[in-house]
């Protein structure tokens, strides 16, 4: 197998874990963004799997949000099924949930589980591509199995 980053390795080892077949690939260009993620891989937006942390307004607690390359979340439809408010954390509450750096945060890989939420516009599609750990790694995968592998509710975000 090719050799790779350390945080992409992570992505790999745990979604061998969780039985979810996937091929990471380190491409030449940035795909820092869901517009230039698209581009490099030939995909549409919509299919480009955004890896959102959010902060709980109570709780102080991370959530994820899969959400689709072309959505926005709607923060208040959201909580409704979070139980609580939600803001958008900086940089370093990010890091700090995930281990991951922004542009490059994946779907799973994480030394603590995140509470995971899939959008339900993801499952549309045939093939989705998530961030494999750092700004030029990703992957594609079915979202059905990404959802099921990473035991998250379909719902809603716009
Ligand atoms: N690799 C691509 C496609 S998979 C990617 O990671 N896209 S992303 O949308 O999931 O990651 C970028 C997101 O990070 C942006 O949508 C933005 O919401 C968030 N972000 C960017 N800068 C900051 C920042 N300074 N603090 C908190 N969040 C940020």
């Amino acid at each position: 197998m090719m050799e790779l980053p350390p945080a992409a390795h992570r992505v790999e080892t745990t979604a061998v874990e969780f039985g979810l077949k996937i091929e990471i690939r380190i491409m030449p260009a940035s795909t820092r963004t869901a517009v230039e993620a698209a581009e490099a891989v030939g995909a549409e937006v919509g299919q480009i799997v955004k890896s959102l942390i959010f902060k709980g307004k109570d709780s102080g607690k991370p959530y994820l949000l899969l959400v689709s390359g072309t959505n926005r979340v709607n923060e208040n439809q959201v909580a409704r099924h979070l139980g609580e408010g939600i803001d958008r954390p900086d940089a370093d509450f990010v890091r700090e949930a995930t281990g991951f750096a922004i542009g490059g945060i994946p779907p799973l890989g994480f030394a603590t589980p995140l509470r995971t939420w899939m959008d339900e516009d993801l499952l549309q599609y045939e093939t989705v591509w998530a961030a494999a750990g750092t700004p030029n790694a990703v992957f594609s995968v079915d979202p059905e199995a990404l959802r099921a592998a990473v035991g998250a509710h379909a719902i809603k975000v716009t």
